[in-house]
């Protein structure tokens, strides 16, 4: 159980609630209302109980990555989630428009801030981010990645101002193409620690969670040619255990923190572009290679600046994502979906009716 970060914190906090026929176990990933946990034993698939779900008042009662929750195994596949334990730090983020938050992840010790060192680096980025973190109680390490794309100097005056804006966070250097600082960050991570890993999304959250694992588990992506930017690759939560001891949770990359969150507030942003769209040939056009296309012309005159285009794009596709219904979205995870398959044929249709 230390391996999965249990201590006395989670112990004694288990002990008060004296659920009668429950066992602690590590909420390792969760999808739609249903939740991947984790013990000595084993790996359950589990649904919080009717009465829980009756006593929660809003998001943040029910479980997220991470969280220490009281199970009771059903059987050996399948478990039944009857509280959540106390959180030591709760990573969430807050909508701008609404008074709703959105649970990151729990119980993480520190948050890896990552940023590629090409188009990513944004020091008022890494400010919200860390911002996000101390709210939580959780504390901050930067790790700038993708180092193999700059010389020596270059990167050198980068890290420079981040020092000189963070004088307290602790900075790390990676490039998983040259497996560059690979080494110092497995050494930094320590035994039965979580670490959460954050950023925008291409920046190589997965790929250096794959290195630190030493194996290719976790789906990584291309950069778009277009627009330079990742494409959503990871699209759930999900932890990771490493052979050093440390424990890792992989996350979608998020739209910029504090950014807007719907389409409608990216199209208030970019109203001239959107107006041009209207005259466009075809409704979705990508204004890139189209016939017809009202917005080109305008690229390619200088009227509409590139990388406000290229932002405008990157911004929209994100919201286009956050707005996928979950079922596109489950489908878009290949992994998780086939571990849903299995549940299903294993629990039937009815799913978890059938036990409660
Ligand atoms: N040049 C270079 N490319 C890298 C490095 N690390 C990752 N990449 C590439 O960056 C792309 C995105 O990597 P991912 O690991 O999928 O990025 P991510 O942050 O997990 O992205 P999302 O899951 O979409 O949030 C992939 O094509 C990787 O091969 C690096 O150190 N150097
Ligand atoms: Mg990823
Ligand atoms: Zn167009």
């Amino acid at each position: 159980m230390e391996n999965l970060g249990y201590n006395e914190f989670f112990k004694s906090a288990f002990e008060t609630l004296q659920a009668v026929g429950c066992s602690p176990a590590r909420v390792t990933a969760e999808h739609k209302g249903a939740y991947k946990v984790k013990n000595a034993t084993g790996e359950f698939l589990a649904k919080v109980t009717g009465k829980q779900m009756f006593t929660a008042t809003s998001r943040e009662d029910y479980p997220a990555v991470g969280d220490w929750v009281a199970i009771q195994e059903l059987d050996q596949e399948n478990a039944t989630i009857h509280a959540v334990l106390p959180r030591k730090t709760i990573l969430k983020r807050k909508y701008n428009n609404k008074n709703d938050s959105q649970l990151i992840a729990t119980n993480i010790d520190i948050a890896f801030i990552v940023a590629s060192v090409d188009r990513d680096f944004n020091l008022n980025r890494f400010e919200r981010y860390i911002a996000l973190a101390h709210d939580g109680g959780v504390q901050s390490t930067i790790i700038v990645n993708k180092i193999d794309l700059l010389s020596k100097d270059e990167l050198d005056s980068k890290i420079a101002h981040l020092q000189e804006r963070f004088p307290d966070i602790t900075v790390l250097t990676t490039s998983t193409v040259r497996k560059d600082g690979l080494q110092e960050l497995a050494e930094y991570m320590e035994k039965e620690k979580t670490y959460c890993f954050l950023g925008s999304s291409g920046v190589g959250k997965s790929s250096l969670i794959n290195s630190l694992l030493g194996e290719n588990a976790l789906e990584t992506g291309e950069i778009s040619f277009q627009t330079g930017r990742g494409k959503h690759v990871t699209t759930g939560r999900e932890m990771y255990f490493l052979k050093n001891g440390g424990i890792v949770v992989d996350n979608p990359g998020m739209r910029e923190v504090g950014m807007t969150d719907t389409n409608a507030g990216v199209d208030t942003l970019f109203d001239e572009i959107v107006t041009l769209a209207e005259k466009c040939k075809y409704p979705d056009c990508t204004h890139t290679h189209e016939s017809g296309c009202n917005v080109a012309p305008h690229i390619q005159s200088g009227r509409i600046d590139e990388d406000k285009f290229s932002n405008y794009v990157r911004l929209k596709k994100e919201a286009d994502f956050y707005e996928m219904s979950e079922y596109e979205k489950r489908n878009k995870d290949k992994k998780f979906g086939k571990f849903l398959k299995k549940a299903k044929k294993t629990m039937g249709e009815c799913g978890y009716d059938a036990y409660q």
